[in-house]
């Protein structure tokens, strides 16, 4: 486990995709004490700018020695180049905060979600794992609850924008409805149906059981966080033509009573939360109001009818900052502090 000098020399690897790009404006925004910042891609975007602290950064490919020299690495690039390239990175003594799912379910690898579980940092062998999403909106909303009364089932719905995707899926949305607004026919090329004016229940692969591979990020990242793998989790996870902003229906039984009225204290007392439940006057959180934001947004916090333990809640965040890029940012944070 390597120490994070208190001004680190920073990579920022996936520079010019959806999350490296907000990589670098929370790294701003949040005054991010690094020594230097150096933008990597592929050998496609070589050259290329990316505007930082006032200035310009130019982009340079990540190949195998480009990460000898630095203290601390933000990795968003893909399962396939985290897997080759950080533990090259973690071996030279650079820690890795990696976004991607390669290496979340790893024995070795903390699965950290800054408000829930910073204790898991502990004893970390330089790669440190960001949570899905979807995962991470949930489980901030969650743990708190789970503190009051032991969450023992939870079935979610989620509604993702497609800023998950990438900016290419971003592109292939807003091409669709101006194709479809001049009255041609789409053809579909990231989504496997057109994406605009629709709603496609299928993110990531399919597999054996019927649940796809996001559904099961779900299942399996949330029992990680929540160190707790006796919850039950069913998770339908959904494509919706929003841009940015994840969204949730989340029910939870739990194995006593907390009830909507102490649920709603709780929540607007924890960290990273912020409750926004005032349905009769239009106060509940849409993925509008949450892009850029830092907090998660919770509203529709309800007893169920019939379960005595049964709560239901709504759960609205920035997927692309508390999703990806903030989450990262934040553990990075915790780092400094240790
Ligand atoms: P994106 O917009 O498609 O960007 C992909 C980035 O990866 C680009 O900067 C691309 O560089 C770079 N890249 C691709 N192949 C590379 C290589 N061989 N070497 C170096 N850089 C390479 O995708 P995104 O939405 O930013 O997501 C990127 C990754 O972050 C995802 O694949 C996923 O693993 C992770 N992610 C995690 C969450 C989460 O839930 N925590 C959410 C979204 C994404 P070029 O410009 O050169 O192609
Ligand atoms: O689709 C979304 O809204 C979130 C997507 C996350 C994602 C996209 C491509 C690859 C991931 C992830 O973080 O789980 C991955 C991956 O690394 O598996």
């Amino acid at each position: 486990m390597n120490r994070i000098p208190s001004s680190p020399r920073v990579a920022v690897v996936g520079a010019t995709g959806a999350v490296g790009r907000e990589m670098f404006s929370i790294l701003e925004q949040r005054e991010f004490p690094a020594a230097s910042v150096t933008a990597f891609a592929s050998a496609r975007s070589a050259g290329k700018t990316i505007p930082f602290r006032g200035e310009l950064l130019t982009v340079e490919e990540l190949t195998a020695e480009s990460l000898n020299d630095f203290d601390l690495a933000l990795f968003s690039a893909g399962g396939g180049t985290s897997k080759r390239f950080a533990p090259i990175a973690a071996k030279a003594g650079c820690v890795v905060v990696d976004n991607s799912s390669a290496f979340r379910m790893d024995d070795d690898v903390p699965l950290v979600v800054p408000e829930v579980n910073p204790e898991a940092l502990d004893g970390h062998s330089n790669i440190i794992a960001n949570p899905n999403c979807s995962t991470i909106q949930m489980v901030v909303a969650l743990a708190p609850l789970n503190k009051v009364s032991r969450i023992e089932r939870i079935i979610v719905s989620t509604y993702q924008a497609v800023s998950g995707t990438g900016q290419a899926a971003i592109d292939e949305l807003m091409s669709q409805a101006y194709t479809i607004q001049a009255g041609d026919d789409v053809t579909p090329q990231v989504y496997p149906k057109q994406i605009a004016y629709n709603v496609l229940p299928h993110i990531d692969d399919f597999l054996d059981s019927g649940f796809t591979k996001e559904e099961m990020k779900m299942v399996n990242e949330t029992r990680k966080i929540l160190n707790d793998q006796s919850i039950a989790v069913n998770a339908t996870t959904v494509r919706v033509p929003v841009v940015r902003g994840h969204s949730e229906s989340v029910y939870i039984e739990t194995q006593t009573r907390i009830g909507a009225a102490k649920a709603r204290e709780v929540l607007s007392a924890s960290d990273g939360i912020r409750l926004v439940d005032e349905p009769e006057t239009g106060g509940y959180p849409v993925p509008l109001d949450c892009a850029g934001q830092d907090d998660t947004l919770v509203g529709r916090v309800r007893d169920d009818l019939d379960a005595e333990t049964g709560l239901s809640l709504w759960v609205v965040a920035d997927n692309l900052r508390k999703g990806a890029a903030l989450n990262a940012v934040q553990i990075a944070e915790l780092l400094l502090d240790r």
